[in-house]
């Protein structure tokens, strides 16, 4: 595919009502409007702290207390946030009610990047004001959830859902702390959360560097189904995500682009929409 991206919502549109197999790849700029900081890009988060010094298991080995400090101050952002027209736009895009007067032929899966739950809070709403139990939305959360607690003992591996706010004791307050980068000299590793089955040290349930991504087999084939790839407010730098849409296009499908800025492997999109997903994506999926 060599032609220059194409802006042109009708074209979009056209290509949305031919579609069989959709998938929409999204990343932290889905987020963004809802006060979530990217991690790259502008005001990306990873500019003050160190990406791998934080997300992967090595950091957590050595300093348990300033991963914690940090994933409990993105666990308060996360729920004082609210999700944005962009999530509201995929959720009802995801309907398939909705979605068959847009492309009536097809299927549709959100595979997120995002850790902050965002995406199902949208599709719970919608589902509250227009409830439809015979249609649940397809959604895969490939890098896990803030508000899982994972069992670090291996042999445990025991996952719970949990949203309380602070996650423990010892890291009520320290959201500050994180901001200045400081670890909390008071805070001893007994006082982190631990798992209720086992008594081992918690850890968040998100997907740190070098650890499988959640539902790959099944991403696996929805991508090598797909033809038309939605690529929303991700730099397209982090595999193996930044691979899907390649994928689609090398077998012969369409790829579409929403970023705020130009990202990783945009030139040879089929489509191109420069700006805030809350705006851009209501509008072509509307
Ligand atoms: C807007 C906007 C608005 C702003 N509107 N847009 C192949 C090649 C090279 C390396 C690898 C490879 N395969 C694997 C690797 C290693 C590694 C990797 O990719 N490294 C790269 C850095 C090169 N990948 C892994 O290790 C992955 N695991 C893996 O591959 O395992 C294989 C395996 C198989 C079997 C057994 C065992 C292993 C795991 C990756 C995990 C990533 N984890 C993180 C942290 C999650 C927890 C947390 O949140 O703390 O995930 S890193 C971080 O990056 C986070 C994100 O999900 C991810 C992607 O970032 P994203 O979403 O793209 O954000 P930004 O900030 O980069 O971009 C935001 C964009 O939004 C910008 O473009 C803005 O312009 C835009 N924007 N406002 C529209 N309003
Ligand atoms: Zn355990």
């Amino acid at each position: 595919h060599k032609m220059a991206p194409s802006s042109d919502f009708h074209a979009f549109q056209t290509a949305l009502r031919a579609a069989r197999n959709i998938i929409a790849v999204a990343g932290a700029g889905l987020s963004a409007a809802s006060g979530i900081p990217t991690f790259r890009g502008a005001g990306g988060m990873w500019r003050k702290y160190d990406a791998m010094s934080l997300a992967t298991p090595e950091a957590f080995e050595r300093s348990p207390i300033l991963v914690w400090q940090f994933y409990h101050y993105r666990r308060e952002t996360a729920s004082n946030a609210s999700p944005n027209d962009a999530h509201r736009a995929l959720s009802a895009f995801s309907r398939s009610s909705l979605r068959k007067q847009v492309a009536p032929h097809s299927n549709f899966t959100l595979i997120t990047q995002n850790v902050d739950g965002l995406s199902v809070r949208a599709n719970q709403e919608l589902a509250a004001v227009q409830p439809d139990p015979n249609d649940q939305p397809n959604l895969i959360e490939m890098h896990g959830r803030l508000f899982d607690v994972l069992c670090n003992n291996p042999t445990c591996g025991h996952v719970e859902f949990n949203t309380n706010s602070p996650i423990c004791e010892a890291l009520g307050g320290t959201e500050k702390l994180v901001e200045q980068h400081v670890v909390d000299p008071d805070i001893q590793v007994k006082d982190l959360p631990h798992c209720p089955k086992c008594g081992g040290l918690a850890r968040p349930g998100v997907v740190w560097f070098g650890e499988r991504p959640h539902q790959l087999d099944e991403i696996d084939d929805l991508v090598a189904e797909a033809d038309l790839c939605l690529v929303v407010g991700t730099s397209s730098t982090v595999y193996p995500a930044a691979s899907y849409a390649e994928e689609v296009e090398q077998n012969g499908g369409k790829v579409a682009v929403f970023n705020l800025e130009r990202s990783h492997g945009d030139n040879q999109a089929h489509f191109l929409f420069l700006g805030p997903c809350e705006e851009t994506l209501p509008k072509a999926l509307g």
